[in-house]
């Protein structure tokens, strides 16, 4: 019997993501019919679905067996109350590699103090920057799911000791491992540079607020590649003003675009990027929906099924 997708992750995806698709739908030998209209929304097994999608109500979507997301993060969609079928985020080997570039890359600018190096370019011969060693310059990750972990991982080969916490206990190799509240407060009081890969969450609002940085050791880095509500951006900015935090990379901010009037642009200790740390990749990430169809028809338990009730 053929099965029903339909495409609701935006008009302008629709060109990049059919071809993938199809092709990783004949690979696991699925007969999917693949649409980016649903006249009938009845006949609808499963929508492929974005945040900031036009569909926004589900509920005539009767006979639809889950929702399947191609971004990580559920925050624009886990609490919408016409959502009654299973949810699923996406963890895609090349979201998990891209996002690894990008931290890594932020951590040894930071670490190596590249920036001092490029606006210091002016024939003076300063011998006095060298920087310390990976081993000697702890980094916080600050949620250790499917990104946290990888990038933790890479921190790690890099020679960096790197402290972890999240919301239940984690056994990470080679990582140091912190739960709960005082897991929070141990952690960032050892941490040099921290990396924010938490959901957007009720508990996660603004996890970096005023106490949490003045938790941190004086001059200490932030980047922040998960959301911008994980930021209080008043105490952000203070803690910059006042040089307890040196620098902060943020890709992800509460309005997006990040307004041009926002004080984060000209802030002098601030470096913006366009929410691009990790783009989920079509050509792997068709793979992952095709096999969660795959077990929907199979009678099989999702991949990477949202706990509605937790929010990620
Ligand atoms: P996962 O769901 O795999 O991991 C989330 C981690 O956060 C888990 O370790 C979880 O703890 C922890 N966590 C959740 N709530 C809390 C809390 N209240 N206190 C402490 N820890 C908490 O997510 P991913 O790693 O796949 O992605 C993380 C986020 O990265 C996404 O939600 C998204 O917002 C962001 N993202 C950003 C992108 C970008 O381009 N900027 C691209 C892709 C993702 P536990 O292990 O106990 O469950
Ligand atoms: C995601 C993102 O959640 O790109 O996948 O932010």
């Amino acid at each position: 019997m053929t099965i029903t997708a339909h495409f609701a992750a935006g008009a302008d995806r629709w060109p990049d993501w059919q071809e993938p698709l199809r092709a990783a739908f004949a690979e696991a030998g699925l007969d999917v019919t693949l649409t980016d209209s649903a006249p009938d929304p009845t006949a609808v097994d499963y929508i492929i679905y974005a945040p900031g999608s036009p569909l926004q109500d589900l509920s005539p979507f009767t006979n639809c067996k889950a929702v399947l997301n191609i971004w990580a993060g559920v925050e624009r969609i886990v609490g919408n109350p016409t959502l009654r079928m299973p949810l699923c985020r996406m963890v895609d080997p090349s979201l998990s590699e891209g996002m690894v570039d990008y931290v890594t890359g932020h951590v040894l600018r930071y670490h190596l103090d590249i920036d001092a190096h490029i606006a210091g370019q002016d024939g003076v011969w300063r011998h006095e920057r060298v920087p310390p060693l990976a081993r000697e310059r702890p980094v916080a990750m600050l949620g250790l799911g499917a990104l946290g972990q990888a990038c933790a991982r890479a921190l790690l080969a890099h020679g960096f000791p790197v402290l972890g916490w999240s919301r239940t206990p984690r056994d990470v190799a080679g990582v140091e491992c912190r739960a709960g509240a005082d897991g929070l407060t141990e952690t960032l009081a050892r941490a040099q540079i921290v990396v924010t890969l938490l959901p957007q969450t009720q508990e996660t609002q603004n996890i970096i607020d005023a106490r949490a940085l003045a938790t941190l050791a004086r001059g200490a880095y932030l980047i922040n590649p998960g959301r911008g509500p994980l930021i209080d951006d008043d105490a952000l900015i203070a803690a910059l003003d006042t040089g307890q935090l040196a620098h902060a990379t943020l890709d992800v901010f509460r309005e997006e675009p990040l307004p041009p009037e926002h004080p984060f642009w000209a802030h002098p200790r601030v470096t913006v990027t366009p929410h691009i740390a990790a783009e989920t990749r079509p050509h792997t990430a068709a793979r992952v929906i095709a096999e969660n169809i795959r077990r929907g028809e199979a009678g099989e338990p999702f991949l990477n099924q949202v706990d509605t009730d937790r929010g990620y």
